[in-house]
């Protein structure tokens, strides 16, 4: 398992977010269950809610429920890298709080995630999609970012 691309992988911050999500024990350990449930709630068989609870646990970094201001910023900058300064970067995530934020309690909770996560799929299918990590495939991701 231990090949140099895997560990170039886990250098990621982004791909440290997915292992702490799949680490459902939180013994910092992957176990072969904990790795074949990620898979399942990813695969195309899952439901749409399975795919954004897995989603929204990437944004929950400290697994309180709700989003924070704060959790938003960190896991976009993960996302973004350089391509948007924190300034850019603050004013996007205090752009998508308010449109996300229907209870007006600043943090997003799992059911506004769902609301604008939904609405975003279905103006643009991100199926099929990959992440990469060419500046323009940043840019399109923030693309639609920016919509929702
Ligand atoms: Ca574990
Ligand atoms: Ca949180
Ligand atoms: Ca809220």
């Amino acid at each position: 398992m231990k090949t140099p691309k895997i560990l170039e992988l886990a250098q990621n911050p982004l791909v440290k977010r997915v292992i702490a999500v799949l680490d459902k024990n939180k013994d910092g350990n992957i176990s072969f269950l904990e790795f074949v449930q990620g898979l399942a709630s990813l695969s195309a068989g899952s439901s749409q809610d399975e795919k954004l609870r897995f989603a929204f646990q990437i944004y929950d970094i400290n697994n309180d429920g709700f989003i924070s201001n704060g959790e938003l910023f960190t896991v976009l900058k993960m996302m973004v890298g350089n391509n948007l300064n924190d300034v850019q970067l603050q004013q996007l995530v205090d752009r998508t709080i308010i449109k996300a934020d229907e209870d007006l309690d600043g943090k997003i909770s799992f059911d506004e995630f769902c609301k604008v996560s939904v609405s975003a799929l279905r103006s643009k299918p991100l199926d099929g999609q990959r992440p990469r990590c060419n500046r323009k495939a940043n840019n399109s991701m923030l693309t639609q970012l920016l919509q929702i």
